[in-house]
């Protein structure tokens, strides 16, 4: 497949000012006429001949200003067409394509989700629809006619605002015109046509505009709607608060569909979404499933200034969109629950998906320079670390200067398209700094390494703190050059009390902001009267891994007195690590293991202490880190058997020390009424769930017993599933039950029946892979459906290390079968799943072959897809 560089990077030579879309809707056959009004760019390269986009298209018609062009002066394929001399003044193109919805398994394009028509362009799909300029860069204002059967879709939606509906007399059909004033590229396009329910309110903005917002899902679903209304409410009012920014349109369309490829889709006015992260009942949805929502109505929300009003100039910009939203909703969702909690969050995925990817085959800089197949570049690189870049930027530059370096941005690019140094050059210019050394994170892959090193001088009083970085090499890119990393910090004394952070007077000190920006560092700190405990990196403020030779002794001080919630959370994080590598190491080489954990006594205080007033966070503390986390630390020649067992060991032997602790908050009242799904509530239950699992892991029969009881008597979808997550963890009838009774409840209910399928292919037990064979010819199970694949096979591939990384190879060998029967259903989700091995390199020895020969085995294949393919090359390079 072609190679695509952003140092190619041209201008368009033609733009496409309007567009005019007339799409006839019938289940396999749906008729698209598109009008074109087109110039040539002046910016572009005069006389060029016009290439237009397509993929799997038919056409019927094609017409230039109103006449066929004659043989020769044009040619089309399925996957594009070509017009060899076009005019070099305004022109229009008329084009008829037709294409089959019903037969669009790849979910690209247009295509049908139980019944109902839908689109997803992004990043590029249109051209599955009609012969188009498919590039961000190319913006146009549109106007859509769609016709459908009125019975089979009462409902027709398009971007922008409704100008026109009727009837077509005597045929059954009826019509909508669409008209977005917006210009906007084609990847933003949608429209949806179907029967659904529908749910809105009005929403006033703060200039006074009116606003009809309304979410849409499947007939029935209705009383499952209202939480993603509400969030989206609230999600327009924080935007015009925290940042100033209003919707501009006069409806607000929020679809939910079934067959999604990922999350949700920011179409301009019609965000087209997964019904995982829109629909929610307490009976149905668990308080993750709330948050997640929450925090996906905001994203695509924030989209509309982040990504639509001001979109990419090409795709290698990606992370301009997309960092920046995922910034965005991760302070609206850290103002909307709890901050600390919130970032503790978003921190564990970075690391669980961004370092992993960053540290193997497929590492890649926040701003790419190369791809083949650009839906492969959605990834935790571009999205959380490239949130994290914003985030530092504004830790450097300051709150204030940050905002006004936002709002020139928004000004300054609003209606165009534009690139990462555009967004930069908005930022030095508010605050008279050079960003051109930090630009480099956007081009660096790779996690730095912080080593951290302090000497206390008693004498002089000086506490001397001396770093280094280093970041390792990554694909392409060998030789690493120094970040600007912002070091938030503190020092605390022997008692617990704050220092005061004074540095010598040309130390790079900003408040408590030490910006860290060469290979190595020396920073002297005077009227250090006491020996102090450095808390660095408060609140996780760089994307990096710091080295830093604390005893448990400091570590239990940080958890204990630390004013930075985040640094709490870590020491007890770091303690639990070094005590499990230990044991990992221990078990691996046949030694005696290490005994009970020496900060247990510690816990039980905070458990007492803290756990009714900050429930949340004590969850988050008590949480003994995933295999994953533990893999990460030791970092090579990983036996996932022994991180499990040195594991469940941690958690047997916290689990008992804490065991009374937990039988009182188990045992303690709760608070009745209605579910709650706010963050308070869902802290309390975390806690007591996380209760509930431990008394498991100490007292097997007695966990068992109280999580049957819980899977009994569970008022709401959280504490059921708590329950049974427990129960799954123990062998034996009462876990089978549990499952039985989950299917007759909720056999008819797609999104219940993923948590059952995936908590089931989770279960750390060699009889797993038979489970996950025989689930898969469940009558409710099928590859064609993306949840549902995922729900089964991702949960295994991704959070069942001992069974997907079986010693005997099985494992992976059922997830290469699976990579290559979805490949040819839908390559963007085959091509996905197969970043489960992602890994495989860090493996021991025996594990590495088994994953190199499925590897081998699944690239053998003729006919991969090029999503697929260009995840293998990269892995296997
Ligand atoms: N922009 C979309 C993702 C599109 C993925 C295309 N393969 C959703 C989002 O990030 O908001
Ligand atoms: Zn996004």
């Amino acid at each position: 497949p072609p190679i695509v560089r952003l140092s190619d990077y041209r201008p368009s030579d033609y733009l496409i000012d309007a567009v005019s879309l007339d799409i006839s809707l019938h289940a396999d056959d749906a008729i698209v006429t598109a009008e074109l009004d087109m110039r040539p760019n002046p910016a572009g390269s005069a006389g060029a001949p016009l290439r237009l986009d397509g993929d799997e298209l038919e056409l019927r018609e094609f017409t230039v200003d109103g006449a066929a062009p004659p043989a020769g002066a044009w040619e089309s394929s399925p996957q594009g067409l070509t017009l060899h001399a076009p005019p070099q003044q305004p022109f229009r193109l008329r084009i008829i394509t037709r294409v089959n919805p019903a037969a669009n398994t790849k979910l690209m394009g247009l295509y049908r989700s139980s019944g109902v028509y839908c689109t997803q362009c992004e990043a590029e799909g249109f051209r599955r629809i009609t012969y188009f300029l498919d590039r961000p860069d190319v913006l146009s204002v549109y106007t859509t006619r769609i016709e459908a059967d009125r019975n089979e879709a009462p409902l027709l939606l398009g971007n922008g605002n409704l100008q026109e509906s009727g009837e077509l007399s005597g045929t059954g059909r009826h019509y909508a015109i669409w008209h977005d004033p917006f210009p906007k590229p084609a990847y933003l396009f949608a429209l949806v046509a179907g029967r659904l329910d529908t749910v809105s309110e009005p929403f006033t903005t703060m200039s006074g505009r009116a606003v009809e917002i309304a979410v849409h899902v499947e007939p029935g679903k209705a009383d499952r709607a209202g939480y993603a209304l509400d969030a989206l409410a609230r999600s327009m009012r924080w935007d015009e608060e925290t940042f100033g920014r209003e919707y501009d349109l006069d409806v607000f369309n929020v679809v939910a569909v079934s067959d999604f490829n990922m999350g949700a889709m920011e179409n301009k006015g019609l965000n087209i979404f997964n019904d995982k992260y829109v629909l929610a009942s307490p009976e149905t949805a668990t308080d993750a499933d709330y948050a997640n929502i929450e925090a996906i109505i905001a994203h695509e929300y924030f989209h509309n200034w982040t990504g639509n009003r001001i979109t990419c100039r090409d795709w290698f910009q990606l992370c301009l969109k997309e960092g920046l939203t995922v910034f965005r909703d991760h302070e609206f969702s850290a103002d909307q629950r709890s901050r600390p909690v919130r970032r503790i969050a978003d921190v564990r995925t970075l690391r669980a998906a961004q370092f992993v990817e960053d540290a193997g085959p497929l590492a890649h800089p926040v701003r790419p320079t190369q791809y083949s197949e650009i839906n492969n570049f959605y990834t935790a690189t571009v999205y959380e670390k490239g949130s994290e870049l914003v985030r530092m930027l504004g830790i450097l530059l300051g709150q204030d200067a940050f905002r006004s370096g936002l709002d020139l941005y928004f000004s300054r690019h609003d209606g165009h398209a534009a690139t990462i140094e555009d967004f930069l050059a908005c930022f030095a210019e508010a605050s008279g700094k050079n960003l051109d050394h930090f630009a480099q994170w956007y081009a660096q892959a790779g996690t730095p390494l912080v080593t951290a090193r302090g000497v206390w001088d008693e004498e002089a009083e000086t506490w001397t703190l001396r770093l280094k970085q280093m970041t390792p090499p990554t694909p392409g890119q060998t030789q690493k050059r120094a970040q600007v990393i912002p070091i938030q910090m503190g020092l605390i004394g022997a008692s617990g009390r704050e220092l005061p952070l004074q540095a010598d007077n040309n130390a790079p000190l900003q408040d408590d902001v030490l910006v860290f920006d060469q290979e190595e560092m020396t920073v002297t700190f005077r009227n250090v009267t006491e020996r102090p405990t450095p808390s660095l990196f408060r609140g996780f403020s760089a994307p990096v891994r710091c080295d830093i030779d604390l005893s448990d002794a400091d570590e239990l001080l940080l958890f204990r007195a630390d004013s930075d919630a985040f640094n709490r959370w870590q020491a007890v994080q770091n303690l639990m690590l070094k005590h499990l590598a230990a044991d990992v190491a221990a078990l691996r080489a046949g030694r005696p293991r290490v005994g009970a954990p020496a900060f247990a006594g510690a816990l039980e205080d905070f458990l007492a202490s803290e756990g009714a007033r900050d429930p949340a966070f004590v969850a988050q503390a008590l949480s003994v880190p995933t295999e994953g986390d533990i893999a990460r630390e030791i970092g090579s020649d990983i036996d996932p058997d022994a991180i499990h067992t040195a594991r469940q060991t941690l958690r047997q032997a916290m689990a008992t020390a804490l065991l009374p602790a937990l039988r009182a908050i188990r045992d303690a009242a709760e608070p009745d009424g209605a579910f709650d799904p706010g963050a308070q509530a869902a802290g309390r239950r975390a806690l007591r769930n996380l209760a509930l699992d431990l008394i498991a892991a100490a007292a097997p029969e007695e966990g068992a017993e109280r999580a049957a009881a819980q899977f009994h008597d569970a008022g709401n979808m959280t504490d059921r599933m708590a329950a049974l997550a427990t129960l799954s963890l123990l062998p034996g009838a009462r876990r089978e039950e549990a499952l039985a009774a989950w299917e007759r409840e909720f056999g008819d209910d797609p999104l219940v029946m993923d948590k059952w399928f995936g908590v089931q292919a989770m279960i750390p037990e060699n009889g797993t892979l038979d489970r996950v064979r025989q689930l898969m010819s469940h009558p409710g199970f099928t590859l064609s459906n993306p949840n549902r694949a995922r729900a089964l096979l991702s949960a295994f591939s991704l959070s069942n290390p001992t069974q997907f990384a079986r010693a005997d190879g099985a494992g992976f060998s059922l997830i290469a079968d699976v990579i290559l029967e979805l490949d040819r259903i839908n390559p963007q989700v085959a091509s996905r799943m197969l970043t489960a091995f992602r890994a495989w390199r860090t493996l021991e020895p025996g594990r590495r072959g088994h994953a190199l020969a499925a590897l081998q085995r699944i690239a053998s294949r003729p006919g991969l897809s090029v999503d697929t393919q260009d995840i293998l090359n990269r892995m296997l390079a």
